[in-house]
């Protein structure tokens, strides 16, 4: 104890003399050194951009999933719940709570929230491909408002588009839009969307897309088109889907760089990159470098958070292993937002930003004890916990204060209050209990979020 405050004091000392020195230099930022930001949201917001995951409603259960999102990342795409089988299964008839989910978390937070996605042939309700013209048009259209105006507001950005063009650049002809109401479905779309909320940037979003090639080629023929008509189009979402047999492509910048200069932003809508290692690692590099660089790419999202929750989950695509430990891959990613020039973190920071650490000091006496537990933040702010207490057999809660209590044998979870439950990095909170028994000897667990 005694140790840590003298760090404590120590670091205090020369965060002081860091901001003297500002002050006299007048510089206004520590770019990449000691300010390094130490988690991808915040290093990405240092460069003006957003740093996202998809996320899925039936994960948030779990405590280190959600601590890892929310610790991590500044932005989020719900990764199935706003598809169409699963937004409007039946006509009409709209199911938003499991996105709801996600996005009320997200609102919490300030979080930049991509919507994925409007118009798309796959995970498409049965009921929409049986349409005629006349039907599937206003069923587009009332899907569009209906979606669109229950987030209006909300959403950054929205695929308004997902994967309508086939790999040799032509119209993807499997789609029931592209079949029944033939190429100014997309048009279409786009002009409802704007029309349903005008604060939200309208994307398109594919993938092979990432180079130039004859897919690409056909997505930029339209959006030159849109925008030399004056058909709505903001954005362009880049899915980034890569393995060895489809790798980083040698002009990946100058592709982005190619449809920013068409007078619309880019997004990296979908990262993964399957491998381990430098290998992989690198390859995250070389993407965030490019976004990076060019001023309207602004924002990249990863398509999942632990590998274990990735749709290819056998390639290891993303940042965070699946016991969500920090992969190589996400030091390159937290470096390159840091602009390059930072330290790789600890491998076993003192606790992981996001999570916190609880102990417990107790006071016996014959037959009772009183347990005072202290919550303390790690490297991140956080908001929300649960500790569980392990109470020796024999012992018994009988009351407690400033926490809610369920159980009063065994393991026992406490959760925060309303006025406790938001603890800044470093920083404590204490609640009790007492009891009968013997308490002495309990142990205790904390896990944030
Ligand atoms: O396929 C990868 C992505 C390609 N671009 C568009 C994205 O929307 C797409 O996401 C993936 C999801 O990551 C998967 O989670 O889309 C898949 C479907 O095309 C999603 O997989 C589906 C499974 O196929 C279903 O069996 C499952 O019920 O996820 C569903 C919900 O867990």
């Amino acid at each position: 104890m005694v140790i840590k405050s003298l760090r404590t004091t120590a670091r205090k000392v020369v965060v002081v003399a860091a901001a003297g020195a500002l002050a006299a230099t007048g510089a206004i930022a520590l770019a990449g050194t000691a300010d390094a930001a130490t988690t991808l949201g915040a290093a990405a917001a240092a460069r003006g951009k957003y740093f996202g995951a998809a996320v899925s409603a039936g994960h948030l259960g779990e405590a280190q999933y959600t601590s890892t999102w929310t610790t991590e990342f500044n932005g989020v795409t719900p990764e199935n719940e706003m598809k169409w089988d699963t937004i409007e299964p039946n006509r009409n008839q709209f199911n938003f709570s499991p996105a709801d989910q996600i996005t009320t978390q997200a609102r919490g937070r300030s979080m930049t929230i991509r919507g994925h996605t409007l118009v798309w042939h796959s995970q498409l309700a049965g009921w929409v491909s049986g349409l005629d013209a006349t039907n599937l048009r206003s069923a587009m259209v009332n899907h569009i408002n209906g979606v669109m105006g229950h987030y209006k507001g909300q959403i950054y950005a929205w695929d308004v588009v997902n994967e309508a063009f086939a790999e040799n650049g032509a119209r993807r002809s499997e789609s029931p839009f592209q079949q029944k109401l033939g190429n100014g479905y997309i048009e279409e779309a786009f002009r409802a969307a704007r029309a349903a909320d005008p604060a939200a940037k309208l994307c398109y979003n594919d993938y092979n897309t990432d180079g130039q090639n004859a897919k690409s080629n056909g997505v930029f023929a339209m959006v030159q088109d849109f925008k030399s008509r004056g058909v709505p189009i903001d954005c362009v979402g880049f899915q980034s889907h890569f393995n060895s047999a489809s790798p980083v492509p040698s002009d990946y910048q100058a592709n982005l760089a190619r449809f920013a200069s068409l007078g619309v932003d880019v997004q990296i809508t979908e990262l993964d990159i399957e491998g381990s290692g430098s290998t992989q690692a690198n390859n995250y590099t070389r993407v965030l470098n490019a976004c990076l660089a060019v001023s309207r790419c602004t924002g990249i999202t990863v398509w999942g958070i632990p590998d274990k929750y990735s749709w290819r989950a056998s390639g290891t695509p993303l940042l965070f292993d699946s016991n969500y430990g920090k992969k190589a891959a996400y030091t390159a990613a937290l470096n390159a937002l840091n602009g390059g020039t930072t330290d790789p973190p600890p491998e076993n920071p003192p606790p992981s930003g996001g999570a916190c650490t609880a102990t417990v000091t107790t006071n016996q006496w014959q037959d009772g004890f009183v347990g005072t537990v202290r919550v303390t933040a790690g490297s991140a702010q956080v908001n929300g916990w649960t500790v569980t207490v392990t109470l020796p057999t024999g012992a018994t809660i009988t009351s407690g204060w400033n926490a809610n209590r369920s159980g009063n044998i065994g393991a026992v979870n406490f959760t925060n209050v309303s006025f406790n439950g938001s603890i800044a990095p470093g920083q404590s909170v204490e609640f009790g209990y007492q009891g009968t028994g013997t308490g002495s000897g309990a142990t205790t667990s904390c896990a944030a979020g």
